[in-house]
């Protein structure tokens, strides 16, 4: 695969390694416009297809995650376009189908789109330097790509209103106490304690991480009752695995597991 708006590569050691993209518009900050979500979502199903591969990362560069949807684009779009084109809809959910953990590593700006996409991963790790808004009503629209939908149910609806209406910006550090993010780490050490979370997940048995990721998105999704009914299921079926044979064996015998991925 070749991409222009975007650098793939394959990161780590052992069976299972970390796939890294890296949004790549340098110019116009990683704003988010149709060619890079097209790619974004092709590489991420790559990946996902990959036996060789056991966690994806997305992150940007040292200025930003992503200042948001493409504006230069946007501006032009009629209703038709947007309604009628499946904006959004059509490429930038992609990232909801990937089985596989997606963890996002965020320095600098996460606005608009590039907040939204930030709240698609599994899990957000951000630099100090991170900040994440939602300024769309600035530009006369709301946030379309899930931002009045996920920004509530992370950080609560008087943060969330505060951010979608104002328009305020928030900074890592507010997003850490907030639960937006999982953790916040100094920019240089970014990419080395996220690629370290996903080598931790890449060791461990692919069938239980997976069960695992869809159990807690059934949290965001669903009530209560069908969740724990869902994580009750999901929870039975992994004794039908070899990996849950060996974990315990593993843990019982003071070994380190040996995973089969099934
Ligand atoms: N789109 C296009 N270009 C952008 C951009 C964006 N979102 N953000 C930055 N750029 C470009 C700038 O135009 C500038 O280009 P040149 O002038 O050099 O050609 C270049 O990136 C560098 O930006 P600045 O010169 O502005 O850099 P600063 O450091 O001074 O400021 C900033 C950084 C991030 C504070 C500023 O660039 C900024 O405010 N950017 C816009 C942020 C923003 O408003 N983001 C939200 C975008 S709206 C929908 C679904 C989803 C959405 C909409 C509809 N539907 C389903 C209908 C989502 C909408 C959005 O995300």
């Amino acid at each position: 695969m070749s991409f222009e708006n975007i650098l793939i590569e394959t990161r780590g050691e052992g069976e299972r390694k970390t796939g890294l993209i890296t949004l790549n518009r340098p110019k116009q900050l990683n704003a988010l416009n149709d060619a890079l979500m097209d790619e974004l979502g092709a590489a991420l199903k790559a990946y996902d297809a990959d036996a060789g591969i056991g966690c994806i990362v997305i992150t940007g560069s040292e200025k930003a995650f992503a200042a948001g949807a493409d504006i230069t684009a946007m501006a032009k779009f009629d209703f038709n376009d947007t309604y009628g084109g499946d904006f959004i809809t059509r490429n930038w959910e992609t990232i909801r189908s990937i089985r596989k953990p997606v963890i996002g590593a965020v320095a600098g700006f996460a606005l608009g789109g590039g907040c939204e996409l930030a709240m698609m991963c599994d899990f957000i790790i951000a630099a100090d330097t991170a900040k994440f808004g939602q300024p769309e009503i600035k530009l006369g629209i709301i946030p379309g790509a899930g931002g009045t939908q996920r920004l509530p149910r992370a950080v609560g609806k008087a943060k969330a209103m505060d951010m979608v209406l104002t328009s305020r910006t928030i900074d890592a550090a507010e997003a850490e106490r907030a639960g937006l993010v999982s953790r916040v780490v100094p920019f240089a050490e970014l990419m080395t304690v996220t690629l370290a979370a996903a080598q931790t997940i890449n060791e461990l048995s692919g069938p239980s991480v997976m069960m695992a990721k869809e159990s807690v998105n059934r949290s965001f999704e669903g009530t209560l009752a069908d969740g724990i009914m869902f994580e009750r299921r999901m929870f039975h079926s992994l004794f039908a695995t070899a990996d849950q044979k060996e974990g315990m064996d593993a843990f019982l015998n003071k070994r380190k597991p040996a995973f089969k991925q099934r």
